[in-house]
């Protein structure tokens, strides 16, 4: 009751005054107040106040760093998202320059693969050319070699015949002559027979049963002796006889010696070359001979045992002369 009489008195105090002091009076009112009613209540309001205030304070930075958390991240999002279409923009203008320049390397690429063709099928025109020319030279090459070859082998067979044909006519000759000879020594024998004065064989020859014979010094191929004997007035020796036979073999002595034999005309036919019919008179073969060896043997020698054996006409040899004895020679 007292409190409300004080109230009272309070409201009628302040109805009482002015209104500027009643503000006056209103501010002081709770001070005087409080402090009349509750001692603890003076020192309570300021730390709710800093607490009120802290705690603002608080969720103001709070919500001052969310929104600067967000502005940001959305300022970022707004970069990002106004930097993409710049790059996009400039990959783009990138690409466009490379497939540019890719379409002006391709251009280039067409013209060099054009003109490489163009170069290739020249050259191939100019080898075709070529081997075509190159075929034209190398078969004339060839006719001109066959044709050279067929002269060569048609002059060949030429020199081979009159070869053979001279061979045969100097055989011929030479058997001809060697008969002659023969048979004119043979009438001057008969003439002076009986001269007291004559004697059968001329120096450096040897008489064997009416014929002289000489005995080389040398050794020659048997044309060479055939011809040596010719220009001595005789011919290389004709063994008729198993006598004259044995007369050879004793005086060669062991050499080898051309006789008057061959088949220089017809391989196989032995000749001699006194013209003496080769089958009228006895053959005195080594053995296994003649054998024509090579298809190169037309003359005939006897060996170191005095035994006939078909050789080359080229081989080198010593030889034996004859001729008929002169009865009446004189030396
Ligand atoms: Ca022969
Ligand atoms: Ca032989």
């Amino acid at each position: 009751m007292e409190l409300k009489n004080d109230d009272q008195n309070f409201e009628e105090f302040h109805l009482d005054q002015p209104r500027g002091d009643r503000k006056k009076q209103e501010n002081l009112k709770p001070e005087h107040s409080v402090q009349a009613a509750d001692p603890m209540r003076g020192k309570c309001p300021p730390l709710v106040f800093y607490i009120l205030l802290g705690v603002s304070i608080l969720l103001s930075v709070v919500v001052l760093g969310t929104a600067v958390i967000l502005f940001t991240g959305v300022s970022e999002k707004t970069s990002l998202s106004l930097a993409e279409p710049r790059t996009n923009i400039s990959q783009l203008e990138d690409i466009t320059q490379m497939l540019s320049k890719m379409k002006m390397s391709d251009t280039d690429l067409k013209m060099e693969i054009s003109q490489l063709k163009s170069t290739d099928s020249e050259l191939f025109s100019e080898m075709k050319t070529s081997g075509v020319d190159f075929k034209m030279e190398l078969s004339q090459m060839k006719q001109n070699v066959s044709e050279l070859f067929s002269e060569m082998k048609t002059a060949d067979d030429d020199f081979k015949m009159e070869f053979t044909q001279l061979k045969r006519k100097f055989t011929e000759w030479s058997a001809k002559l060697a008969a002659i000879e023969n048979k004119f020594q043979q009438q001057i024998s008969d003439l002076q027979q009986n001269d007291p004065r004559c004697t059968p064989c001329a120096t450096g020859w040897r008489y064997f049963e009416g014929k002289c014979y000489q005995f080389s010094e040398s050794s020659k191929n048997w044309h060479e002796a055939n011809l040596d004997c010719f220009s001595k007035q005789s011919y290389l020796i004709v063994i008729r006889t198993n006598q004259q036979q044995n007369f050879m073999k004793a005086t060669i002595m062991g050499q080898r010696c051309w006789i008057g034999l061959n088949d220089l005309t017809v391989e196989g036919q032995w000749n001699w070359v006194d013209g003496t019919d080769s089958k009228a008179t006895k053959m005195f073969w080594a053995s296994g001979e003649p054998n024509n060896e090579r298809n190169n043997e037309h003359c005939v020698e006897a060996r170191f045992d005095g035994k006939w054996n078909d050789a080359p006409c080229t081989f080198d040899f010593r030889w034996i002369c004859e001729r008929p004895s002169f009865p009446c020679v004189t030396n």
